[in-house]
């Protein structure tokens, strides 16, 4: 109880309302499609940690716009939310430590924490020429990883690049980049997204701390509880789709109607992701949203499969 009302003492020094908390847990637990009646329990999550489980957040080949999306949310207490559910033990982007003093940071944590870890991962691997094409501190992301996947308790992929190797692994793919889970054979949860959003990763860790497991996923990885519908069939838009009302040119009278937009290439129907219902930057919009096709980007291989972007697929 004292650790609960410390807990909103500190979000009400921050400015942050019970209220505000409370809605977005609210959020929180309808994305992670459990009922109502969860929401006091997924708020003491956060209010009253049971356990903080240690994670090593390793980075590979990426643009680190993952964890941008995810500690620089729009309300920059989410971030501290994360924070403070997690022991987050070796974070390249957060930490202070740089050079040895990183490098020993990270061996540590492996060590101590063998077996009981969460490893985060963020970026894609190269497979070809023993991984020749991705080193860090002379090491390939390839011998890292498979020094630190298989001692974790289990590895949570963020991102197409450490999901299915995201741009990288784009044609013609001279280092043999690939996701985690095909560069070493192992089954991992994969937060897909060119970045993903980030309520999906902390509802995975949330369903981890509350029900003690991690999400059911699809054939691909991928939580269903995010990744279980298609775009398409969660969009706004829908209707004009149905009724042949089409957007067939960028700043056109049809673009101002907010007309459906799968003549300028909108991937909708071929791509599994809750954007419609989760949005981003705390629910203020998502692409189709804003005028812009969706890309695919929650679909392996989509920067070749789902390209000429702006146009139909074939
Ligand atoms: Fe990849 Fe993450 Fe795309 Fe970037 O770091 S998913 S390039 S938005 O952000 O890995
Ligand atoms: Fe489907 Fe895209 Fe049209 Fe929405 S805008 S209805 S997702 S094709
Ligand atoms: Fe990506 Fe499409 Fe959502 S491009 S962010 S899956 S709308």
């Amino acid at each position: 109880m004292k650790q609960e009302t410390e807990f909103y003492e500190r979000l009400e020094s921050k400015g942050i309302s019970r209220r505000d908390f409370m809605k977005y847990c609210g959020m929180l637990t309808a994305t992670m499609g459990l009922s109502s009646s969860f929401i006091p329990q997924v708020a003491n999550v956060f209010a009253a940690p049971k356990q903080r489980p240690p994670v090593v957040w390793l980075h590979f080949a990426e643009c680190t716009g993952c964890s941008e999306a995810t500690l620089r949310s729009m309300y920059p207490w989410i971030d501290e939310l994360v924070l403070e559910i997690l022991d987050i033990s070796y974070h390249e982007t957060i930490m202070a430590a740089a050079g040895q003093q990183a490098e020993d940071a990270l061996h540590h944590a492996v060590k101590k924490y063998d077996g009981k870890f969460i490893c985060v991962v963020e970026g894609a691997i190269a497979t070809k020429y023993n991984g020749a094409y991705g080193k860090i501190a002379g090491r390939t992301f390839l011998d890292i990883a498979k020094e630190v996947c298989p001692k974790a308790a289990a590895v949570i992929c963020i991102g197409a690049c450490a999901t299915y190797g995201g741009i990288q692994a784009a044609s013609p793919n001279p280092g043999g980049y690939k996701g985690v889970g095909d560069a070493l054979g192992i089954k991992t949860v994969n937060i897909a997204g060119c970045p993903p959003n980030p309520i999906n990763l902390v509802g995975t860790i949330v369903n981890y701390l509350l029900l003690g497991k991690l999400p059911a996923v699809d054939d691909l990885g991928r939580p269903l509880f995010a990744y279980g519908k298609t775009i398409h069939d969660q969009c706004p838009r829908r209707s004009h789709y149905e009724n042949g009302e089409f957007v067939e040119e960028f700043g056109s009278e049809e673009a101002a109607k907010g007309y459906c937009l799968y003549l300028v290439g909108c991937k909708g129907p071929y791509t599994y992701n809750n954007c419609p219902v989760a949005k981003f930057n705390d629910g203020t919009s998502w692409p189709v949203e804003a005028g812009h096709p969706c890309i695919g980007c929650s679909e392996p291989g989509f920067w070749d499969s789902m390209t000429p972007f702006f146009e139909e697929k074939e």
